[in-house]
């Protein structure tokens, strides 16, 4: 009962709590949370809305993340919360969206929270989206892949800033007062530090915390893995980037003139930030999802951008480089086909969509990608620029994580569940019917194999029916297709994916 003794029902509240009895209360100390559910299906309870970062509002707006206010009037239930503004905006009443967004969600299971399993690893969810879509519990069912752990696993996922208002960059923004670029990574890395904050209240322990995410999730925790080109320390121990997505190539100018679009589209004119602070809200969430119907190019986009700091150079070049933070293990995924969904299909010539994609690419540049995806290999222009698509933003991510030289463990592997399309995989893994209900099984048991022993093989030696889940090594690894999980070569570097990550089609 060691969690319960932890549970503290102050005696001005024990009447109210009453009425909850069976929902345990933790106490923060900046705030006491009560949780908002049991689920007997699941055997869990779900704390939900955390305040984890004060509210990025008003002073705050574009600000790095700090910590929230102490609020312990009353004990709060979980029922104030909101998604990130979006682009484009949310449909109607589908998600609640505000500024004030940085939340968390806390799911423990029973035999946690009464104390029966202690110091319990924790899976720490980061969604997707592109930057500018998505929220913390916007991703299924996650407990249906808990259910799959060989152990209790304590679920943890964050909000964090999208958009204009977690991605903005460039000179005039970064020179403002009190600014960040990469907003929406510092969001995430201080609800890392909250986790090794108060995690241990819950029953969790804070030396075995894994990230997982999908795509803009996934490329997160590409930055997060090289922060810093791997000065200092990061707090998780393992990760499992799922199609980790991003295009690398943002340089001041690009970045400069999105951040001068975005002041336009609010109103502002007078080239102070204090202006877009003053802004209502509604006329800066209308902004930033007009920013994104405007001909913004994917490779001009909002996303991670360098910024000398927290991310000195092209990440897949730090990996190359050995910049890293090399204590972490890391097993990775891709989709079957990741590049279709993000390639225009209109396209007829290939070299011209390269140089409408890469505007300041040299002719020498232009030349090297002709050599590596040759015209003769592909049935028609699209699939072609979808190949060059998928490298760029996702597979050569995942290659240069994978074979990143460290004294840790890699895995790597391929889901190829129909339709094989971006985040897929991940779908399935989060209760979309999709694939063989028994594959999918499997599917979630090695990932929380991972989570819980920094090895996808179970205790039987492998991931079930005799396969076992060899490190990536030149290729080895493993594919989830939607009948069966088995061995294969996924195929070394050819010199394209090295090329690539050296970053000679940016300005
Ligand atoms: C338990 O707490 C929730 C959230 O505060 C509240 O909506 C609900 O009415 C409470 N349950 C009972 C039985 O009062
Ligand atoms: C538990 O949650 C699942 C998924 O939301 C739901 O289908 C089920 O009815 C819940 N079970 C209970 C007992 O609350
Ligand atoms: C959404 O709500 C706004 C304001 O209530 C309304 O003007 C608009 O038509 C709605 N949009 C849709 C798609 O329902
Ligand atoms: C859209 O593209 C055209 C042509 O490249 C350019 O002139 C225009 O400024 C772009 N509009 C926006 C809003 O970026
Ligand atoms: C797609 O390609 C066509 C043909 O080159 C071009 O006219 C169009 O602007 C492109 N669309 C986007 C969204 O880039
Ligand atoms: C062209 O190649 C793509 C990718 O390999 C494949 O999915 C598609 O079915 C092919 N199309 C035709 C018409 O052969
Ligand atoms: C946790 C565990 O038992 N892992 C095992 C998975 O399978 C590999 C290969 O068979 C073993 O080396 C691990 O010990």
């Amino acid at each position: 009962m060691r969690v319960l003794s932890s549970i503290v029902l102050l005696p001005a509240l024990v009447a109210a709590a009453a009425i909850n009895a069976t929902l345990p209360i933790i106490d923060l100390g900046y705030a006491i949370h009560r949780a908002m559910r049991y689920n007997a299906t699941f055997d869990t309870y779900t704390f939900s809305n955390i305040r984890f970062a004060a509210a990025p509002i008003g002073k705050l707006r574009f600000a790095p993340p700090t910590s929230p206010p102490r609020n312990r009037a009353t004990i709060q239930d979980g029922s104030v919360g909101a998604a990130c503004p979006q682009a484009p905006l949310a449909p109607n009443g589908t998600i609640g969206v505000s500024e004030d967004c940085l939340f968390l969600d806390v799911i423990v299971p029973r035999s946690v929270i009464e104390g029966k399993a202690r110091n319990v690893p924790v899976l720490f969810w980061i969604f997707g989206g592109g930057y500018i879509v998505g929220a913390k519990d916007a991703q299924g069912e996650p407990r249906l892949v808990l259910k799959e752990s060989p152990e209790p696993v304590i679920y943890v996922a964050p909000n964090y800033r999208l958009g204009a208002l977690g991605f903005s960059a460039g000179p005039s923004f970064t020179l403002s007062e009190n600014t960040v670029p990469n907003a929406g990574i510092y969001d995430q890395m201080f609800a890392l530090e909250w986790v090794q904050k108060y995690i241990p209240l819950f029953g969790g322990d804070k030396e075995q915390v894994t990230v997982m995410g999908i795509s803009a999730g996934g490329g997160s925790i590409m930055h997060l893995i090289s922060a810093y080109g791997g000065r200092g320390s990061v707090n998780f121990k393992r990760a499992i980037p799922l199609s980790p997505g991003f295009y690398p190539m943002m340089a001041h100018a690009s970045s400069e003139k999105i951040y001068k679009l975005f002041e336009s589209l609010a109103g502002c004119t007078c080239s102070d930030i204090e202006c877009l602070r003053a802004a209502p809200s509604s006329t800066i969430q209308q902004a930033n999802s007009a920013l994104f119907a405007t001909n913004l190019s994917a490779s001009s986009g909002v996303g991670p951008v360098l910024d000398g700091n927290l991310v000195p150079d092209i990440p897949a070049y730090l990996f190359l480089r050995g910049l890293f933070h090399k204590e972490v293990e890391i097993m990775v995924s891709d989709d079957f086909e990741e590049g279709s969904l993000f390639t225009n299909r209109s396209e007829t010539n290939f070299e011209d969509a390269i140089r409408s994609t890469f505007p300041s690419i040299t002719p020498d540049a232009v030349a090297k990608i002709v050599s590596f995806y040759p015209a003769s290999s592909y049935n028609s222009t699209f699939w072609r620029l979808a190949a060059v698509t998928s490298d760029i933003i996702f597979n050569c991510n995942n290659f240069a994580m994978a074979s990143s030289e460290s004294p840790k463990k890699r895995y790597r592997f391929l889901t190829s569940i129909p339709p094989g399309t971006h985040a897929v995989g991940a779908a399935a893994l989060f209760g979309a019917p999709l694939g063989d209900p028994a594959v999918v099984r499997r599917f979630r048991r090695f990932v929380m194999n991972f989570v819980v022993y920094g090895d996808p093989n179970g205790s039987d030696g492998g991931v079930g029916n005799g396969v076992v889940f060899p490190e990536y090594n030149a290729g080895k690894g493993l594919e989830v297709s939607g009948t069966e999980i088995k061995q294969v070569d996924l195929g070394g570097d050819t010199g394209k994916c090295t090329w690539w990550s050296q970053g000679f089609y940016t300005p």
